[in-house]
This record gives C-alpha cells, sequence and structure tokens, in this order.
C-alpha cells in the first residue's frame, strides 16, 4: 500500500514518473524562453480553447483558470499517457485525496513528505480546484499525437480532450 502511495504521488508531481514509458510529448521550459501565451478557461466539463496551434519545439506559457465548479486538471501527453494518468486519478479519488469538488491538500502534502523528490511542483500538468488559476510553462516536441486533456475521473469521456496542432 505505502508503496502504491509513493508511485502515485510521484507520478502526480513528476511528469518523468509515467513519461517513461510514453512518447516524448516536450519537456517543462524556461520563462526566459516563452515564445507564446495561451489562455485556458476549463469549465463543467469542457475547455476553452478547443484546439491550439503550436510550432515544434516552441516554449509556451499556459496560463489556465477553473471557472466551472468541480476540479479540473490542464494536462499535455498522448492519449495514452492520459488513459494511463486516469487509472492514478482514479486512485486518488479512492484515497480521499481527490474529490468532485476540491483536493485535501493537507492529506496530499502528508502523503509527499515521503518522498523528497515530490517537491517540485512543475511538470506537464495543474490541478486546479474551482476558482483556482495555474501557469504552466512547456517546450514542445514535434509529436503529432498530443493532446490537452483533463483526467478528473469521467471527464475525459465527457469531452474534456483538445487536440494540439504542431507544425
Ligand atoms: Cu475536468
Amino acid at each position: 500500500m505505502k508503496v502504491t502511495l509513493i508511485f502515485l504521488l510521484l507520478s502526480l508531481f513528476s511528469f518523468q514518473a509515467y513519461a517513461g514509458s510514453g512518447a516524448d510529448v516536450g519537456k517543462v521550459g524556461e520563462a526566459k524562453d516563452v515564445q507564446k501565451v495561451i489562455r485556458v478557461k476549463m469549465y463543467d466539463n469542457y475547455l476553452k480553447p478547443t484546439s491550439y496551434k503550436i510550432k515544434a519545439g516552441q516554449t509556451v506559457k499556459f496560463i489556465v483558470e477553473n471557472k466551472g465548479q468541480f476540479v479540473h486538471e490542464f494536462n499535455i501527453g498522448t492519449e495514452p499517457q492520459h488513459l494511463k494518468h486516469q487509472l492514478e486519478m482514479a486512485e486518488m479519488t479512492m484515497m480521499g485525496i481527490l474529490y468532485p469538488e476540491y483536493i485535501d491538500k493537507d492529506k496530499m502534502m502528508e502523503m509527499a513528505k515521503m518522498n523528497p523528490s515530490m517537491n517540485h511542483s512543475h511538470g506537464n500538468s495543474l490541478l486546479l480546484e474551482p476558482g483556482e488559476k495555474g501557469e504552466l510553462i512547456w517546450q514542445f516536441s514535434d509529436n503529432q499525437e498530443i493532446l490537452v486533456a483533463c483526467n478528473v475521473p469521467g471527464h475525459y469521456e465527457d469531452g474534456m480532450v483538445n487536440e494540439v496542432t504542431i507544425r
């Protein structure tokens, strides 16, 4: 059980933890390299804009706001990566960390203490409560299969998944 928890939280905080088995979709970018800023609003259950046009190698800053009544995630990955992450999100729900309207952050932090490598909250994903705003800087690869999605249980199936066109 303990091992499962560490793996789960590691996956949550660090993209690398589950990128190993998947395709290369890029990496965390640096503020000085930002070439494009995209504002994203998350609703119940869809994202705006609904598609993104990005150049291969471009560093993009996403300013993401949760305008919905439920917790939503902004996550950059391929379909297999999203499907894998959905299992972890479902596990978070079962453990009483992730609720439809909020995240039990104390519980999440308590579990993160078990592994010091979880200190960096940067990655390919933002998990936001209603009203919360977050930023993510990502340098895209030339992968044509990249999707932006929310992996909160049920939301992907509901249509919270958008295509990224890499030119
Ligand atoms: Cu969602």
